[in-house]
């Protein structure tokens, strides 16, 4: 008979129980790594059967000009700094036009808090993509940007929201959130925006109706308590508010950023990560498997260990996508055959997803990006 608390912890997921949070700390500390997988991989199949989703996407990085300097980035740059770009309006919608020909459904867009652009460019940036390309998913903006645009604006946080969405705004993405222990926050990324007001900003965008994710930055200086600590305060806020369409643990990437000593998280730990994620997380639908952190071959285990979603093409990869891609620079990108493949290899069926997790259906099968 083994004291591992994980057999007492599988009764309460069978029960169908919500996890406390020594719960969560001790399944991060389980040795029996195959049997928490197992744990995850029962409730991931009883929400989701044997699909795994993906979603046919471009991600774009309008300026790498940011005023802070987080410990974990690589991409940004000051201002004038050797490799510092904004793109023109027009700009951006060049770099998308390949791509919305090749049948993209989502634009993920997100880049540094530039010192001196207005609001007024994200505004035209918006409503320049949805006239180029009107069927087009924009996911725009985290809670972050979000944040920094009500600074340099004073309005209110609902007028931010209201006014983004009148210029073309469909969804926020889940980056920002890193880490939300104060204590680690302070160490990695001091100047941005706290939790709560990350946590405030989630819940002011899901009550003008628009849908989120949510992140979570793992395997640098946080320990398991400060990852299930985060899961909590998403899980609270997502009984409160039910705007989050899905969780994704991303795995830190040290090389080039100030953090470049640490080894990063290895495969095991990600997998315990996912599978945790989806055991404390019973209010959020997916779990998301960011092959570009994870690397291909880890991101399809972790279908095995919680995870029903991989994420999209990210078509043409894009300079921030770049700067942590765990396969390599020159392979931060992938076309729909090779991702419908790495799924059907993993034993699952692909459903390739527009952004709110609505199947698209194709006139075509034929390879696009
Ligand atoms: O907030 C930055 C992280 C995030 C590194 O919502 C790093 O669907 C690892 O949020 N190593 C941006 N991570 C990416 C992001 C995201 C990605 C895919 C899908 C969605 C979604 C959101 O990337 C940042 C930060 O937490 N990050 N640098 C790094 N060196």
């Amino acid at each position: 008979m083994t004291s591992d608390p994980i057999l007492r912890i599988a009764e309460k997921v069978q029960a169908g129980e919500r996890l406390s949070f020594d719960d969560g700390v001790a399944l991060f500390e389980t040795r029996s790594v195959a049997l928490l997988g197992h744990l995850a991989h029962t409730v991931r199949r009883a929400r989701h059967g044997n699909v795994a989703y993906y979603n046919v996407n471009h991600h774009l990085n309008p300026t790498n000009v940011c005023y802070w300097d987080c410990t974990f980035c690589s991409f940004y740059r000051k201002p004038g700094q050797e490799g510092a770009y904004t793109y023109t309006i027009e700009q951006a919608i060049a770099e998308v036009r390949p791509y919305y020909e090749a049948g993209i459904t989502e634009v993920h867009i997100v880049g540094g808090l530039h010192p001196t652009l207005k609001f007024d460019y994200y505004l035209d940036l918006l409503r320049g993509l949805k006239s180029a390309f009107p069927n087009v998913h924009l996911k725009a903006f985290t809670m972050v940007e979000l944040d920094h645009f009500k600074r340099i604006t004073r309005l209110s946080d609902e007028e931010v929201i209201e006014r983004l969405r009148e210029a073309g705004l469909d969804s926020c993405p889940g980056g920002g959130a890193e880490i939300f222990a104060e204590h680690i926050r302070e160490k990695i990324c001091r100047h941005k925006c706290d939790s709560q007001r990350w946590l405030d900003m989630a819940r002011a965008v899901h009550r003008q109706g628009i849908r989120s994710n949510a992140t979570m930055l793992y395997g640098h200086i946080e320990s398991y308590a400060d990852r299930v600590d985060h899961m909590l305060r998403l899980r609270d806020l997502q009984d409160e508010t039910g705007g989050f369409q899905c969780f994704i643990p991303l795995a830190f990437y040290p090389e080039h950023t100030e953090l470049a000593h640490l080894p990063g998280p290895t495969a095991v730990d990600s997998l315990k990560t996912i599978a945790v994620s989806r055991l404390m997380l019973d209010n959020f639908d997916h779990i998301k498997a960011y092959w570009v952190m994870l690397g291909r071959q880890t991101a399809q285990m972790a279908l095995h260990f919680g995870a029903d979603d991989l994420d999209g093409t990210v078509s043409g990869g894009g300079p921030l996508v770049a700067t942590y891609s765990a396969d390599g620079r020159d392979r931060c990108m992938t076309t729909r055959e090779e991702v419908v493949s790495l799924i059907r290899d993993a034993g699952f069926e692909p459903v390739e997803r527009d952004t709110l997790y609505q199947p698209v259906v194709r006139e075509t099968t034929a390879a696009m990006v």
